[in-house]
């Protein structure tokens, strides 16, 4: 017999378990929306605690017949089909579908925030994605995929129920700028390589691709005015290899293949340093008039355009006008660091130069934070890597920061002594490193109002192939989307690694040679 006078109090804890229970969505299938393993982790999650099925009737319907729209369901059905063998037609609707089906919209109801945010409602009867933009619809798409199970990203079928949990995922990014680099100067990558690199950087919805185009060991982009720099210095690469390089034509097509995943394509020619592929190709650059040797070494630092020559300009004007003439994007990457050879008050008037050259072909720019010592025109952006100084200098110009901090995104570090691929002049780089920093009060000076974003630089001095690639950049890059998406307040280690070791399926199943850190809980 309970004594009375503690029934109430029973009933309260009954209920309270109950609610704890309802919450904790206890069911064997896949229905605990905030259980899943989203990376960048979203805004707010709310589960709903039972779960949408995907089978052979499901359609994918989209509000009205714009291309962009049009696209973005066919990404979605080319996603999603391999792995189930369903139809998934795209459909055109003016209203909403019936019970079983997938609904892509565009709105500007309040719920849906900023250029890349998105709501998505999964219900027992349809999966709802709403977005202010298509940049959104095509972020939310991401998370779609990360809320199936990790078989969908298998490239044949795989029979099993295609079950969703349900809820409502409400998402929209911390910073603008959210990216990483390739290094095609050091080794080349064809563009079938750079256009699997862009297929990662969509799938944690990052932004921008930044292409670091020329260097020492190697000019990658055909200039038609300058036919030698792909010629002749395209020829070679770190290591004495073939090299080789974009045509306009291949440049253009990964131009959009990155556009059409709503990433911007931002091209860097370096200069006046990290020239020395220009120099080797047309002797006319060197202030002696005689071109130098092709370089396949890894050394830094000894090479510089001849400030004081007219052609220089003309050489400087002609590259940029063709390269502002292939790239949509509003951003030309001027390189400016390690000029060690050109002296100072050479390197200032020429960086003012150069940045009024970019302007004039109606592009803004961006320079490592070298480019600082010069007076920065404005719309200038600094993209810091290891001197503080520079990048205070920058912000003191009233110019953006791009947060590129070697020691924490450069993914061309080891990640510890036994790392056989990278280097290390900047430490090692494990999992945890690379995660536990926050942009907005890693350098004094530099607070979040001042910051466009992050960005991961992969350079490839000791990097040769795709798989190489891959180890390196996995699993860094997946928390480096993370921080510029996610705001720092919602993120900790401890929660993370957790989320990304339940990723080890997904990447097993895109066939990425991923780096399995012992610091991360794998789940395969
Ligand atoms: N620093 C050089 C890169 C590359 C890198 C390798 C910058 C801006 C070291 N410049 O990083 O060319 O060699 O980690």
């Amino acid at each position: 017999m309970i004594n009375r006078n503690h029934s109430g109090a029973i009933k309260t804890v009954i209920i309270i378990a109950m609610t704890v229970l309802q919450m904790s969505c206890t069911t064997k299938t896949p229905s605990d929306l905030s259980e899943e393993s989203i990376i960048p982790k979203p805004v707010s999650i709310t589960s709903t605690c039972d779960y949408f099925t995907l089978n052979a009737k499901t359609a994918i319907y989209v509000k009205g017949e714009t291309a962009d729209i049009i696209r973005i369901g066919g990404f979605l059905s080319a996603i999603l089909k391999p792995a189930t063998g369903f139809p998934l037609n795209v459909k055109s609707t003016i209203e909403a579908p019936g019970s079983g089906n997938i609904f892509l919209m565009l709105s500007d109801s309040a719920e849906t925030r900023g250029d890349e945010g998105y709501l998505l409602t999964v219900t027992k009867k349809q999966l709802k994605l709403v977005a202010k933009s298509p940049a959104g619809l095509f972020r939310g798409i991401q998370t779609i995929r990360q809320i199936l199970p990790s078989d969908i990203e298998r490239d044949s079928i795989v029979e099993r129920p295609w079950e969703i949990a349900t809820g409502t995922i409400v998402d929209y990014p911390e910073y603008s700028y959210r990216g990483a680099m390739l290094d095609v100067a050091r080794h080349f990558f064809g563009v079938d390589d750079v256009k699997r690199f862009i297929d990662f950087l969509a799938c944690y919805k990052m932004n921008v691709l930044h292409l670091h185009l020329s260097d020492d060991q190697g000019w990658r982009i055909e200039i038609k005015s300058w036919p030698n720099l792909t010629i002749h210095g395209g020829s070679t690469e770190v290591g004495g290899g073939t090299g080789g390089f974009y045509t306009q034509e291949q440049y253009s097509d990964f131009v959009k293949y990155a556009s059409d995943r709503y990433i911007t394509l931002v091209p860097e020619i370096d200069m006046p340093g990290h020239i020395n592929a220009a120099l080797a190709s047309y002797p006319e650059l060197n202030s002696n008039g005689k071109a130098t040797e092709l370089y396949t070494g890894t050394e830094v630092g000894f090479s510089t355009l001849s400030t004081k020559k007219e052609i220089t300009y003309k050489f400087v004007d002609d590259v940029f006008r063709e390269l502002a003439t292939l790239t949509p994007g509003p951003y030309i990457h001027i390189g400016g660091d390690e000029s060690h050879v050109t002296k100072k008050e050479d390197y200032i008037p020429f960086v003012e130069r150069v940045q009024d050259i970019v302007i004039a072909h109606g592009k803004q720019i961006i320079g490592w934070d070298e480019i600082s010592l010069s007076t920065l025109r404005p719309n200038a952006t600094a993209q810091f890597w290891a001197n503080a100084a520079n990048a205070n200098r920058a912000v003191s110009q009233g110019a953006k920061i791009l947060m590129s901090p070697a020691a924490r995104t450069y993914i061309d570090m080891k990640y510890d002594s036994t790392t056989v691929l990278g280097l290390s002049w900047a430490g090692y780089v494990e999992i945890d490193s690379s995660y536990i920093w926050d942009p907005a009060n890693y350098v004094p000076g530099i607070g979040r109002e001042k910051i466009t974003g992050i960005e991961a630089p992969l350079w490839t001095e000791t990097i040769t192939n795709m798989k190489e690639l891959e180890y390196m950049v996995f699993p860094r890059l997946p928390g480096l989307a993370e921080i510029g998406w996610t705001t720092s307040s919602e993120r900790s280690w401890e929660e993370y690694k957790v989320r990304l070791g339940k990723q080890g399926a997904r990447l097993k199943a895109m066939d990425i040679n991923f780096y399995r850190s012992k610091q991360v809980p794998w789940v395969e």
